[in-house]
């Protein structure tokens, strides 16, 4: 069994990028590995969020994690706020890491971009060392996640072998895990086929949610942008039906090439009528599961605690031996 983790920020609504290159691939990683799933409030704070809407997006979160498959008696769900050494071992990692490496994440740059008015945090910079203590206290051997994350995992290998080259065999050296571009590394936004689909993007047409309605689902997919010429194939000059028809590919369970041969000669309207009809059925026991279960925050708050009982367990003792590595004196 190899440990895996992967995190999930709280903030907007989780979109169809976020469940094709994450969430979706951590059901079956249950039935083989040991699961750390962790919703990452502290990420969350590098851009300025309501207090309240955090905390309820935080249980939504919870919510999409366990209506997406994830089973908290197999894996361990939980809040990053919620086991302080998360905090802690970003501290410890900022003195192994140089300004110099996270000026290069080119993420930092998109999003402190995008802020225009907002000036960046110091949060925000120092994010890729955050996620690199929360992958690194797990001793996690495998990271699913989407290509944008791609940078990070780079940085935290690199600050696990600088770590261990001074204090050997402390940190496992995690691997990215990492779809095809058929299989949805990049889901791309459904009005701008050269942007990432994205929660922070003010691209409301071209995101879609998880939890959208179906009449929503239809109207996104009908009024997605297409490429020139009426063409269904996956090609690089061809980003906008190639990000369809890897969704509809994904929704169905065919292969592209399948999917390019049945609709060789048919027009982009006829895809998308079906493409719309199979995104509803792709996402429906999703979301009626995700509304049955909010109808009990108690009991996810409740599944919460339990899954940071279990992530402190393991996180406590790989904190405990990186604070006698680095000369910390005993607290006992
Ligand atoms: N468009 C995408 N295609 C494939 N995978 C994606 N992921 C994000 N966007 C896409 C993957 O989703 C996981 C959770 O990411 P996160 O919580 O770090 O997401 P985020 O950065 O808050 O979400 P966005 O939508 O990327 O928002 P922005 O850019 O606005 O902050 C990760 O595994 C990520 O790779």
């Amino acid at each position: 069994m190899a440990r895996v983790f992967s995190g999930i920020q709280p903030t907007g609504e989780i979109h169809l990028g976020n469940y094709i290159g994450a969430l979706r691939r951590f059901v079956p990683a249950q039935d083989v590995d040991d699961c750390v799933f962790c919703i990452v409030d502290l990420h969350a704070i590098t851009l300025p969020q309501d207090p309240e809407t955090l905390r309820a997006k935080t249980l939504d979160l919870a919510a999409i994690y366990l209506a997406a498959g994830i089973d908290p008696n197999r894996s361990t769900l939980f809040v990053q706020s919620h086991v302080h050494e998360h905090a802690e071992l970003a501290w410890i990692l900022n003195c192994f890491t140089t300004v110099g490496e996270l000026r290069r994440m080119t993420q930092i740059k998109d999003k402190s971009a995008r802020q225009e008015d907002v000036s960046v945090s110091a949060g925000l910079f120092d994010y890729p060392v955050l996620m690199a203590a929360d992958i690194l206290l797990y001793r996690t051997e495998r990271v699913p996640v989407g290509d944008d994350q791609r940078q990070h995992l780079e940085l935290t290998r690199d600050v696990a072998m600088r770590f261990n080259a001074r204090f050997p065999d402390t940190f496992v050296l995690p691997e990215a895990d990492i779809p095809t571009a058929e299989g949805g590394a990049r889901i791309m936004d459904f009005q701008n086929p050269e942007a990432k689909m994205s929660k922070s993007a003010d691209s409301p047409q071209g995101t879609v949610k998880v939890t959208d309605p179906p009449d929503v689902l239809r109207r996104k997919v009908k009024s997605a942008v297409t490429d020139s010429g009426r063409e269904i194939v996956f090609r690089e000059d061809k980003p906008a039906i190639s990000n369809l028809l890897t969704v509809y590919s994904i929704a169905t369970g065919r292969s592209i090439p399948e999917v390019e041969a049945e609709y060789a000669g048919k027009g982009y309207g006829e895809f998308k009528d079906v493409l719309a009809d199979a995104l509803v059925e792709f996402l429906r026991p999703l979301q009626e599961r995700h509304r049955e279960l909010l109808a009990d925050p108690g009991e996810i708050a409740r599944l919460l605690r339990v899954g940071a009982e279990k992530a402190r367990a393991l996180a406590t003792v790989t904190l405990a031996e990186v604070y006698e590595r680095v000369g910390f004196l005993s607290r006992g």
